[in-house]
């Protein structure tokens, strides 16, 4: 590789702010919706009627699973049970019986406390909320509520408390494991209209917020006073502060600002009897008995509501520098990594690989995306970011990196990108991953922390076990040991799913990993905590469920192993 290839950019300013394309606008492209595998994995009787699939062909499959699975015990006829057919292990979720079911009195309250409009029971609106973003998890919801104050939310907890109606806390609705929508029934409370921002403070950068205000919307709302976001994550466009503080999402600045247990000063929630727990410090520092606010980030919604989120916000740095690198083996990105940790510093604010499947995928899927690095794939990429405040200096610790990293031979070909279009490409190869997988068909998806020598290892000896059944796809935030593992194949099938489960979550569990890196549980992996927490970690957190949420109507069946609760 020549020297030349290196093309420096002479732009002060790149802000990244655009470098992907909002996902709102991926969600409402026509041809993302018709592309969708709709997934449809599982059937749903809660309320005495079956849920149609949302494609005939896999109506078919799945009622050849169902007979496989469930012969002489056609339990899809049981009102209130949904069979999750995911494969082999079809994973048998009972509606908790103790939860009341709505009536038209429930309704009129609901109207007197919200007024009308924001009593949704159309069925469009609910059909979608009902249903997850990657269209694999869909409940029965008859009703979303739209409420406009923490008192409202605060009303209908308490109403619900006291009826034994089970609720879903959603924000955007962009959760990967299922966690955001109802499993039968439940109420959806939706807490979008609550998006303003309350004070932004421009000396501290402590922003304080309600929890429905769009992330992007508060990435604009900052840059123009010169912050932004700790976090930024490829669903920006839709994801809500409730729901990424609910989450503890990570994302892509995770390496650099850390994590919102971090991040996030103070918070207010709502609990399930409608108390207001108002957490919502600004202080950097407050050691006044435990702080209770981190058990809301990352509880998925299962403790309360969140309502409002107070946060610390980084200054916006002027000088942004993105490469794009080509690496022969994992053992060079790995290197790499180390390299970039030493060389770059406090300038280096991102660093994301993906493979050479990863690269395939994002080339045949992905509309507009070229490989920036022709003519033939690599066997790995890496995406490296660096945000400092002074473009020389940052430019030239990038090209002493970068030609140390090159002389050593730990890349075999690369690019700088010289503007702001160059960059938002790069970043776009790599955000539009999950966008590419659910065009490409069904996805097995798995979001595991790892040490970084042995990330790698579990990609190959999945590819040995899948052989010619599905595609493996790897990617991730190597730079915090999470990879993001993806198995694709043109159809859901039980043989794939026996090759994948339990081995990836017991693999991860002998090396001391996380089966949720950060996008959570939710219904995905509730009965799976046991592989990363001890027994005694998961009965105090049942505890604590059961201590806040007495009669555990808020998003039931999810986080928590349903057995250690009731
Ligand atoms: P939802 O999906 O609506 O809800 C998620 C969970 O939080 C649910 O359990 C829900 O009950 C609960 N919840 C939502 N709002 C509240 C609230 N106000 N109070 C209490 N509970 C609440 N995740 C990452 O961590 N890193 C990434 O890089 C990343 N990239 C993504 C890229 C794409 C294209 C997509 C589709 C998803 C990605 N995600 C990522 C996953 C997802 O976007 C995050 O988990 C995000 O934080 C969810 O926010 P949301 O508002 O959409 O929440
Ligand atoms: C990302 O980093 C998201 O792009 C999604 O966390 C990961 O698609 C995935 O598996
Ligand atoms: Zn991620």
């Amino acid at each position: 590789m020549k020297m030349e290839k290196w093309r420096w950019s002479s732009a002060a300013h790149r802000l990244l702010r655009l470098c992907s394309n909002p996902l709102s606008d991926l969600r409402c492209s026509p041809k993302l919706q018709n592309s969708t595998p709709s997934g449809v994995l599982y059937r749903h009787e809660g309320t005495c009627e079956w849920i149609r699939p949302f494609i005939g062909q896999q109506k078919q499959h799945f009622g050849q699973r169902s007979h496989h699975l469930w012969s002489g015990n056609c339990l899809g006829e049981t009102p209130g049970i949904q069979n999750r057919f995911f494969g082999a292990t079809a994973t048998k979720i009972e509606r908790n019986s103790k939860f009341a079911t709505l009536n038209s009195n429930d309704i009129s309250y609901f109207k007197e406390i919200l007024g009308e409009k924001n009593v949704i029971q159309d069925e469009d609106t609910l059909l979608s909320a009902n249903t997850d973003w990657m269209h694999k998890y869909r409940g029965s919801s008859k009703l979303l509520l739209l409420p406009r104050t923490t008192e409202e939310v605060s009303s209908i907890l308490k109403y619900c408390n006291s009826r034994c109606l089970a609720v879903v806390p959603q924000g955007g609705n962009t959760g990967l494991v299922g966690g955001s929508v109802p499993v039968f029934d439940e109420v959806i409370i939706n807490v979008s209209s609550m998006n303003n921002v309350i004070s932004f403070d421009k000396v501290s950068g402590i922003l304080v917020c309600e929890a429905g205000c769009i992330l992007e919307n508060l990435i604009s709302f900052l840059d123009n006073r010169g912050f932004i976001m700790p976090l930024d994550l490829g669903a920006k466009g839709s994801c809500q502060i409730g729901g990424n503080v609910s989450t503890n999402a990570g994302g892509l600045r995770l390496l650099r600002y850390g994590s919102l247990h971090g991040n996030v000063l103070g918070l207010e929630a709502v609990l399930a009897n409608g108390e207001v727990l108002d957490m919502l410090g600004t202080l950097r520092k407050d050691n006044t008995g435990y702080d209770l606010k981190h058990l809301f980030i990352g509880s998925e919604g299962s403790l309360g509501i969140v309502t409002k989120v107070s946060i610390l916000t980084p200054p916006k740095l002027s000088s942004v520098n993105v490469a794009f690198l080509a690496c022969k083996d994992y053992f060079s990105c790995q290197k790499l990594l180390l390299e970039a940790k030493r060389k770059l510093g406090e300038i280096l604010s991102a660093f994301e690989f993906l493979d050479e499947q990863s690269m395939a995928l994002a080339l045949s899927h992905l509309e507009g995306v070229r490989n920036p690095l022709p003519p033939s794939l690599h066997n790995f990429y890496v995406l490296i970011e660096t945000t400092g405040s002074n473009e020389s200096y940052d430019r030239e610790k990038l090209e002493a990196f970068l030609l140390s990293a090159m002389e050593g031979g730990l890349i075999s070909d690369g690019i700088v990108a010289q503007d702001i279009q160059q960059a938002s490409s790069v970043w776009h190869i790599r955000e539009g991953l999950p966008e590419a997988l659910i065009k490409a068909g069904a996805n097995y998806k798995y979001d595991l922390s790892l040490p970084v020598e042995k990330l790698y290892n579990l990609v190959e000896e999945m590819r040995t076990r899948l052989e010619n059944l599905a595609t493996v796809v790897a990617y991730g935030h190597l730079g915090d040991g999470n990879l993001h593992l993806n198995i694709s194949a043109p159809q859901y099938d039980d043989a794939i799913l026996a090759q994948i489960e339990p081995f990836v979550y017991e693999w991860t569990s002998k090396n001391r990993g996380s089966i949720s890196a950060e996008h959570g549980l939710g219904l995905m992996k509730a009965n799976k905590i046991l592989y990363s927490k001890s027994p005694a970690a998961v009965n105090l957190m049942a505890s604590i469920k059961k201590l806040l949420d007495p009669n555990g109507i808020v998003n039931p069946y999810k986080v928590l192993p349903q057995s250690m609760i009731h």
